[in-house]
């Protein structure tokens, strides 16, 4: 009986640990998803990532300077640090990446378009919409 005892607590405790991570999860899909419907449309990852640009901008000039993008992945694994790491990429290499003419600045429009390209490669029915099990499934391709 003990030991039925303990598998059931086990089991609830794996049951808590899993609940809590799609808890986190399914809050920063709710904060995309802006009208509720269970989907974040183009239009709302625009929003988020327009909102998340002026918070890496902390200077306010209305460009990214490779410093300001340093900092924010410093933050990014900080809060990452119980997963033992960050998203795994090289923040110069992101910011090469988004850096189209190389003038070590990002400006708005070269972030919107490199987070819309990262919409459509999520997107992988093309309908626009990014749903849950999309996302979800990114995330996991991510962390290989
Ligand atoms: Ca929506
Ligand atoms: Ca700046
Ligand atoms: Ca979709």
């Amino acid at each position: 009986m003990k030991k039925i005892i303990s598998i059931l607590l086990v089991l609830a405790f794996a049951t808590v640990l899993g609940a809590k991570d799609r808890g986190e999860k399914g809050q920063r899909f709710k904060k995309m998803d802006v009208n509720n419907d269970g989907k974040v449309s183009l239009e709302e990852w625009t929003n988020h990532k327009q909102t998340k640009f002026k918070k890496i901008d902390t200077n306010g000039d209305g460009t990214l300077s490779k410093e300001e993008v340093q900092a924010h992945h410093k933050n990014k694994k900080m809060r990452h640090h119980r997963k033992g790491k960050g998203d795994g990429k090289d923040p110069n290499k992101c910011f090469q990446e988004m850096d189209k003419n190389k003038d070590n600045k990002i400006t708005s429009d070269e972030w919107l378009n490199h987070k819309k390209a990262k919409f459509k490669k999520i997107d992988t029915n093309g309908d626009n919409f990014l749903t849950k099990e999309e996302m979800k499934a990114h995330h996991k391709n991510k962390n290989k």
